[in-house]
């Protein structure tokens, strides 16, 4: 019964039919489906294929702009709902996140803000293109414990690298864990480039968050 809804998810990314996305959303947390289900079992089927389409040259940017229009809106639907589930938690630990500069993905690194916001963490997020300066001078004026960074190209993640940089230049990396992730984010690009850690998904970044934090 869900597999057709998550179906139907997918296929309204894919035609970048954004009230159908939206209005299947709504139907999913009509129905009690958990949003974190809607969001990967449904959406992001849908705008994997749209992005594999573009990497062989079988879609064009139009197509890529209004999927990823249509993800952020029915994306946008299920944070807040997910919003909902983590108003009375104490302050876990303070995260700066942000897409580095050069890149304006936002879908993922929303969603990773928004649960590690779920989950107790005091989230300030920067947005998109986000120049290495504002991260550090963010996370001074916050005293964050962690900073937070995605990349979604293969171009702007060396951003990633320049902010573990820019914390240590500043003196401020025994105090600021930082996790970095996004598409072409690996483990061990992490490890190159003096990361403290890298996840592959919302759920697992705060996972993450918190091991760092309670290794402290
Ligand atoms: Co872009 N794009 N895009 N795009 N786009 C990709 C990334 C690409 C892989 C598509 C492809 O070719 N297959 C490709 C990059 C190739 C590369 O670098 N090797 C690409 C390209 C080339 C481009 C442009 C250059 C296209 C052009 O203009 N010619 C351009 C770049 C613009 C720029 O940034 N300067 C561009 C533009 C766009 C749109 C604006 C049209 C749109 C984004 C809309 C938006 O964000 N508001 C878009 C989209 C939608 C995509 C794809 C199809 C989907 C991205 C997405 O939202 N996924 C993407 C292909 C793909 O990923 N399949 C693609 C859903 C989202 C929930 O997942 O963002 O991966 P994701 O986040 C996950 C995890 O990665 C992880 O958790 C999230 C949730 O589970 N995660 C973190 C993310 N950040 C994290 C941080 C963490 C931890 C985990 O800790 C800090």
């Amino acid at each position: 019964m869900n597999e057709e809804l998550f179906q139907a998810m997918a296929q309204s990314i894919i035609d970048g039919d954004t009230d159908k996305a939206v209005s299947l959303a709504n139907q999913a947390i009509a129905q009690g489906i958990p949003p974190m289900d809607a969001i990967n079992k449904g959406f992001v089927q849908g705008v994997n294929y749209i992005g594999n389409e573009f990497a062989e040259g079988c879609a064009f940017l139009p197509e890529l702009v209004m999927a990823g229009d249509s993800m952020k809106a029915a994306v946008a639907v299920l944070e807040t709902e997910l919003a909902k589930t983590g108003a009375t938690r104490d302050v876990v630990g303070t995260v700066v996140i942000g897409t580095v500069q050069g890149d304006i993905h936002d879908i993922g690194k929303s969603l990773v803000g928004v649960m590690l916001s779920v989950n107790g963490f005091e989230v300030h997020d920067l947005g998109v293109d986000v120049p290495i300066v504002k991260f550090v001078e963010k996370a001074i004026e916050t005293n964050a414990d962690l900073v937070a960074a995605s990349a979604l190209l293969t171009t702007s993640m060396t951003r990633q690298r320049d902010l573990v940089e820019a914390l240590d230049d500043m003196g401020l990396r025994s105090k600021v864990k930082v996790i970095v992730g996004g598409a072409p984010a690996t483990p061990t690009w992490a490890k190159d480039i003096g990361a403290d850690g890298y996840s592959a998904d919302a759920v697992g970044a705060v996972e993450l968050a918190r091991s760092l934090l309670a290794a402290r």
